[in-house]
């Protein structure tokens, strides 16, 4: 018997990517609500010092950062899976991908839609260009690839997904990116996909191709 809690908010891609892992997997749990000024009580700081959600409480068990919640999902949950392959090279292949969504996808798409939807203070002109940069080789990869790292759906996957399927509520097209919307399309027909609220976009003159 399990007990997992998820600090969380909806709008947030780092808690939509373990939302879908959990229910993918079938796993209950319990959605705590966490906005920012959630995030500095003492309570929440004890939880994660960073001030970060996601963060995921499993018994006596606490873990912080989005892809480190989803290898010890898969491991405690799903051990030996096509979520997270033991064999060397697939599971390197996964993890190159766990640090392009904690890199050029959390500093481009992620950030242009940060600025745009909820006013952070980050760099918007970066953020496209980091975006601009990274798009045309995820679409290229894609192309030839139903998945990104394995034959099957990974973490990497879902890693990828949310701040990706949000490009447009910050500003950046994916129009001309058909490989990526297939992917996209792709992972929203697999089983226990569940989707994050729907933001209004920029207005069409700020959606940059
Ligand atoms: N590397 C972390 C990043 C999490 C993150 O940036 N979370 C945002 C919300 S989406 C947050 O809590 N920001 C508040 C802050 O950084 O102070 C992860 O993957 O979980």
């Amino acid at each position: 018997m399990h007990n997992i809690t998820l600090y969380g908010t909806p709008v947030s891609g780092h808690t939509h990517r373990v939302e879908l892992l959990l229910t993918m997997l079938g796993l209950a749990y319990e959605f705590i609500l966490t906005p920012s000024s959630a995030r500095q009580t003492k309570a929440f700081l004890k939880l994660n010092p960073m001030a970060q959600i996601p963060v995921l409480i499993d018994g006596e068990t606490i873990i912080t950062d989005s892809n480190a919640i989803m290898v010890y999902l898969v491991k405690r949950y799903a051990p030996n899976s096509h979520w997270l392959p033991e064999n060397p090279q697939e599971a390197a292949e996964v993890q190159q991908w766990l640090s392009k969504a904690a890199g050029e996808i959390r500093y481009g798409v992620a950030s242009a839609r940060m600025v745009q939807q909820f006013n952070a203070p980050e760099n918007y002109q970066a953020a496209l260009a980091v975006a601009h940069a990274f798009l045309p080789y995820f679409e290229q990869h894609l192309a030839s690839h139903e998945f990104l790292a394995t034959g099957r759906a990974t973490i990497a996957d879902l890693a990828c997904f949310s701040y990706v399927k949000g490009a447009p509520e910050g500003g950046v097209s994916l129009a001309t990116y058909p490989a990526i919307r297939r992917w996209l399309a792709v992972i929203e027909g697999l089983p226990g996909f569940i989707a994050q609220p729907v933001l209004p976009l920029p207005r069409e003159e700020k959606q940059h191709e």
